[in-house]
């Protein structure tokens, strides 16, 4: 049985790409060196060795590449500006350069009829900055702020939406607790600092954003939300699940949401820190009304008890957490493949935050492609596309504010620790030549935003 789903009329179709995951050219035009270049070019962070130093040459290429997002259709692009670009050293007056570039790109956007989604902080921190004691200084958030304002006043007139950060838990636990990320430290109380000082960054980077762009421009943040299920019907399973619940997704949501942290997230972790980095007003700051919420959705997360495993982790008291293997088909990055985490995921928000509007920010997968003569047959990337926006239908259907869904990625790109090795794009890019070849996916993706709608098999 086949059958067609169609969205609605005003459904926002996009594709999302990050700064230093796709413009090389690092060093011109003035911009300072961030976090991810020292992490990328310290041995053995990155898997090959791989740096952004060149990536997809996007920087150089935007022009083709904005014709390329017009032949596909796209009707929305969601990128990010490179802090260091903006402000090399991450404080004092704009580099003018860095500006002109992301005017520049706005400008060929709008001359294509595609709407501009801008994200402030796709992880890339000025490393004076980190110097100063990156995300875990109170200060790097009111530096954040100063940073939304330089851009809000050069491109605020002409770009309509606007996130502050992308997937702050990534930057806190990835890149201050288990160091998989930059700037690669190892130390969950610091890490869970880094959290609040980020979620800081974002509240103010809000009154930043309020006070210089004009009304009608859109605020939000995009988070990466789990649906945390348990591995298996016992208490330690349920304690499991409310402890990674609590900081992969509660963390967030409640200071954001319901202006206080939860409860349980602190006790938990009350042995690693007393939270005193929360200030009186902060809570205020963070819970300021928002117009969106992004989010990002890969893979569901199966916990259960067990034993604690070696090395650090970025889950601050988990020790007796253990992630479980989901059976079933899995990315090449080893994620299970199933939508209904994004139901659980949506209705979750729906019901228990019912916050404001949603807009998916980031879905997709990374697979093995070959690249054949003839282009890239990626059927499993479009399976993987189809079942998540079959259940973006469902959700809009049983009355979720669901505006828009983008596409990660537009390119294949660089991803983060995995280097060069992992491909989410819809467009294949070969690297020696940095040749573009549409995938199969990216066919796919044009006609169903032309025709507003999916087929389902
Ligand atoms: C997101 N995890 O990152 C980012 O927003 C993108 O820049 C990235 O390329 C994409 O997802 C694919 O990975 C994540 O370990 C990285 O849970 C790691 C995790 C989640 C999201």
């Amino acid at each position: 049985m086949t059958g067609r789903l169609t969205f609605p009329p005003d459904f926002v179709w996009g594709a999302a790409t990050a700064a230093y995951q796709i413009e090389g050219s690092t060093t011109v035009d003035g911009r300072g060196p961030s976090i991810w270049d020292t992490f990328a070019h310290t041995p053995g962070r990155v898997l090959g060795g791989d740096t952004g130093d060149v990536a997809a040459e996007h920087y150089r290429q935007f022009r083709s590449d904005v014709a390329l997002m017009a032949e596909l259709g796209l009707p929305a692009y969601r990128f990010s500006v490179s802090w260091p670009r903006v402000q090399p050293g991450g404080r004092g007056p704009a580099n003018q350069a860095g500006l002109d570039h992301y005017e520049r790109l706005v400008d060929e956007l709008l001359g294509h009829g595609i709407t501009p989604v801008l994200t402030l902080y796709h992880w890339d921190l000025p490393q004076e900055l980190e110097d100063l004691g990156g995300w875990g200084a109170r200060d790097t958030a009111s530096r954040f702020a100063e940073y939304s304002r330089l851009v809000a006043e050069r491109l605020g007139d002409r770009v309509p939406m606007w996130t502050t950060l992308n997937e702050p838990w990534c930057a806190a636990f990835l890149g201050y607790a288990s160091g998989e990320h930059a700037p690669g430290h190892t130390d969950p109380a610091l890490a869970l600092r880094a959290a609040h000082h980020l979620l800081l960054a974002h509240g103010l980077g809000v009154e930043a954003l309020r006070a210089e762009l004009p009304a009608g421009a859109q605020v939000s943040v995009t988070l990466n939300l789990s649906a945390v299920m348990p591995g298996a019907t016992s208490p330690e399973a349920t304690d499991a699940v409310r402890r990674i619940d609590g900081l992969a997704n509660r963390l967030f949501l409640d200071p954001l949401f319901r202006g206080h942290y939860p409860a349980d997230v602190q006790r938990d972790t009350s042995a690693l820190s007393d939270w005193s980095f929360v200030e009186d007003r902060d809570l205020a700051v963070i819970s300021q009304p928002l117009d969106v919420l992004g989010i990002n959705y890969y893979a569901p997360t199966l916990v259960d008890a067990g034993e604690p495993k070696e090395g650090p982790s970025p889950w601050p008291a988990c020790e007796h957490v253990r992630f479980v293997d989901q059976p079933g088909p899995t990315t090449a990055m080893g994620w299970a493949i199933d939508a209904q985490g994004l139901r659980a995921v949506v209705h979750r928000l729906h019901e228990e935050y019912a916050p404001i509007p949603l807009m998916i920010t980031e879905n997709g997968a990374a697979f093995d492609d070959q690249l054949a003569p003839d282009g890239v047959r990626d059927h499993e990337r479009i399976s993987y596309l189809r079942d998540h926006l079959t259940v973006v239908h469902q959700a809009i259907e049983s009355g979720v504010d669901l505006r828009g869904y983008f596409v990660w990625s537009l390119l294949d790109n660089f991803e983060w620790a995995y280097g060069y090795s992992k491909r989410f794009g819809i467009v294949h890019v070969d690297y020696p030549t940095q040749r573009r070849v549409w995938k199969d996916s990216a066919y796919w993706y044009r006609q169903v935003i032309t025709t507003n709608g999916i087929d389902t098999a």
